[in-house]
């Protein structure tokens, strides 16, 4: 799976007022402004051409914009945030993807999905049922991925302590392997994948992101890179602090294509 795309939005104004349960404190803007920039430098770095979306301060969370849909194998679907502050953020990139995917699907009402929730690895996708993505949300984006031939596993991530969707317990590292932290190497769902595990201590390094044979990863996780470099990944790492603080990855800052 290689990428030629990325759609990305730069934090707001407000930015600070994004929904949060890291009790990380307030994000500092010029500084995720900075790190925003370095992530867009990596993307392209990657070979990726980015489409960089004014930043909107109606929706403090809209730099998160992985949640707002999900591209896959040429085709778009439109998420339907768990989140009702976050719900304005899928007509504000409607636009954007409609330029590259000129008749998106949709998640219909009462389904529900954060684009955070979904964990593509090769032909097989994988769908965190969250307290953001719920299970009729689940069902659409599994029939309209099955259109395309891909399968799905659900996977019920709620109750997970720590844990905002899917994507901030696992990642895709090409082949059948997944990062995994614990709890979720220990589920059947990911039987019959190879599990590079996220140390203890290290779990906010699981949400990483491969993108054309290279590793975007958080800053600051020694053992998890060590560990990615070991299995001949280049891994480029990023300082993620400010985005942290709202509980989002580096995955979350990307629409990819
Ligand atoms: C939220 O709670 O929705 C945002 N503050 C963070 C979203 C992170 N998105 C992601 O992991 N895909």
């Amino acid at each position: 799976m290689s990428f030629t795309r990325a759609i990305v939005r730069p934090p707001s104004a407000t930015f600070a007022d994004g929904l949060t349960t890291a009790g990380l404190g307030a994000p500092d803007l010029p500084t995720a402004l900075a790190q925003h920039a370095a992530y867009v430098a990596a993307l392209e770095a990657c070979g990726l051409s980015v489409t960089s979306l004014p930043p909107d301060d109606r929706f403090p969370d809209s730099t998160f914009v992985e949640d707002t849909a999900v591209l896959a194998r040429g085709l778009a679907v439109l998420c339907r945030p768990g989140a009702p502050s976050r719900s304005g953020e899928v007509e504000a990139v409607r636009p954007a993807v409609e330029g590259f995917f000129p008749s998106p699907a949709t998640i219909e009402a009462p389904g529900t999905v954060d684009g955070g929730d979904v964990c593509e690895a090769g032909d097989h996708v994988f769908v965190g049922v969250s307290e953001r993505t719920n299970g009729e949300g689940a069902r659409q984006l599994a029939a309209h991925l099955a259109s395309r031939g891909l399968g799905t596993t659900l996977v019920d991530v709620r109750g997970m302590p720590g844990l905002l969707h899917l994507k901030s317990g696992i990642a895709w590292l090409g082949g059948r392997t997944l990062a995994l932290t614990e709890p979720f190497a220990r589920r059947p769902e990911f039987s019959g994948w190879t599990s590079l595990p996220v140390p203890p201590g290290e779990e906010y390094a699981a949400n990483a992101l491969l993108v054309n044979g290279r590793v975007l990863v958080a800053a600051g996780f020694p053992r998890f890179e060590a560990a990615l470099r070991a299995l001949g990944l280049p891994a480029v790492p990023l300082d993620m602090s400010e985005f942290r603080k709202l509980d989002g990855g580096l995955s979350c800052l990307s629409l990819r294509f």
